[in-house]
This record gives C-alpha cells, sequence and structure tokens, in this order.
C-alpha cells in the first residue's frame, strides 16, 4: 500500500460505514476512525464532506474520499487480493447488486421512519419483494460462492439490522428465501463484520429507532412493555 495514513470519518450506526470498515477489517488495512455527531455535524465535517454524509476517507492528510461504495473499491484497489471479480461482467453485476443494497438501506430506512401504519406496512412489503428479488442471486455460502466479495460487505450491515428488528416486524422479510438466510447467517459470523460495530451496538440502535416518534418506535415500544409484563 502506497498510502502511509488513512482516516475514517465515521458513525456508531451508520451502515454505509460498517461496509467500509468490513473492507478494511477484511484486508487488514491499518487506520484510525473518527466519529462525528450527525445531530449535530461540526463545521471541519461540514467543510470536508460534498453531501453532508459519512462516511469519508481522508488519505495521507489530504485527498478526502466520499461514498461508501467509492472507499470500499479504493481500498480494495490498493491492497492485494482483490475482492472484486477478475471480469468486467461480473464485476459490473457486483457493483449493480451492491446499488441494489443501498436501495435496501433506503428502504429501512422508510421503515423506521413511517409514521403512519400504511406507510409503514408499504415499506416492509417493498423490503420483503426485494429480499425475493435477491435470494436468486446468491449463491451461498456468500454472495457469489465461496470467495467473500465487497458485494458481502454490503449485505453485513443490512441483514444486521433485522437482528434488532425481527421481532417487531409482523412478517418475515427472509421467508421462502432459504438462499438468504443461510448468508444472513454466515454474514453474521464474519469476524471482519462482526468487528464493524461497537458491542452496544444493539442497544444504540435500539435507542435509536425507539426515538424516531414513527410506527415502529410504537411497535417496539408497545412489544417490550407487553414482554415486561408477561
Ligand atoms: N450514498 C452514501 C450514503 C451515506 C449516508 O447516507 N450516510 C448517512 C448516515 S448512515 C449520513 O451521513 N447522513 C447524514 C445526513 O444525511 O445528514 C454512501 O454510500 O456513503
Amino acid at each position: 500500500m502506497h498510502y502511509a495514513k488513512l482516516v475514517l470519518v465515521s458513525h456508531t450506526l451508520c451502515p454505509y460505514v460498517q461496509r467500509s470498515v468490513i473492507t478494511l477489517n477484511e484486508k487488514q488495512i491499518a487506520h484510525e476512525r473518527i466519529y462525528v455527531d450527525l445531530g449535530n455535524k461540526p463545521d471541519w465535517f461540514l467543510a470536508m464532506s460534498p453531501l453532508g454524509k459519512v462516511p469519508l476517507l481522508q488519505v495521507d492528510d489530504g485527498p478526502v474520499l466520499f461514498e461508501s461504495a467509492v472507499i470500499c473499491e479504493f481500498l480494495d484497489e490498493i491492497t492485494p487480493d482483490s475482492l472484486h471479480p477478475v471480469d468486467p461482467l461480473v464485476k459490473a453485476r457486483h457493483r449493480a447488486w451492491i446499488e441494489f443494497g443501498s436501495q435496501l438501506l433506503n428502504d429501512i430506512a422508510k421503515l423506521y421512519n413511517a409514521p403512519l401504519d400504511a406507510a409503514f406496512l408499504d415499506s416492509l412489503k417493498v423490503i420483503r419483494d426485494k429480499m425475493r428479488r435477491l435470494e436468486n442471486e446468491v449463491r451461498g455460502p456468500f454472495f457469489a460462492g465461496a470467495r467473500f466479495s465487497i458485494v458481502d460487505a454490503t449485505y453485513g450491515p443490512v441483514f444486521r439490522y433485522f437482528d434488532t428488528l425481527d421481532r417487531y416486524l409482523p412478517l418475515d422479510v427472509f421467508e421462502h428465501c432459504p438462499h438468504l438466510q443461510r448468508w444472513r447467517a454466515q454474514l453474521a459470523e464474519r469476524p471482519s463484520v462482526k468487528a464493524a460495530v461497537s458491542p452496544d451496538y444493539p442497544q444504540l440502535l435500539k435507542d435509536f429507532l425507539l426515538h424516531r416518534g414513527s410506527i415502529l418506535s410504537r411497535r417496539m415500544a408497545l412489544t417490550d412493555m407487553t414482554a415486561a409484563t408477561a
């Protein structure tokens, strides 16, 4: 690697940051991490981030990269043993399914922010339908077979949401998706994926979701209260 210093500007809950961290972990790339409060963005961050978003990767105290997919590819390219396929067509398909993962993250955000039942259920069905489409693409044990790829780094954080969400949802988005279920379990056990969040991540995520003022927040509060009094 030709670069001496890599700094990842992060947020504890961000799934796009996780994607970058998983890539850093997989490729054992030394780096520093700085966390920002997205509810109160510091001026240095706003000056640095063209879209006001994390992750950012600052290289050797100079150029700043933004967009997680770009950051993952850069990290992959500056180190040996690429996590991307060599064949241009297969690689292009991987990039497309990475984008599909980003769209799924948007759907998950719509789900946890939905203020009304109809929007909540609509988002849930959109997610379930997307999962069913993804089901047909998975080779197993990882997305493309035996080798971990950037697509896997993308879906580890997507599936991780459901470790918290599953018990509060009125339907199982992984129903009829045996390949996805096995892939999800495989990713949950992958050291790079596990280490991409802090030990208090499940509680931090739960607190965040409970305070959205959304249908999901209400379902969570009600389910937990019912369980506590049972
Ligand atoms: N397309 C971007 C999405 C990044 C993103 O949405 N980050 C969120 C946190 S998970 C963010 O920084 N949001 C702050 C804001 O939008 O104000 C990427 O892949 O890096």
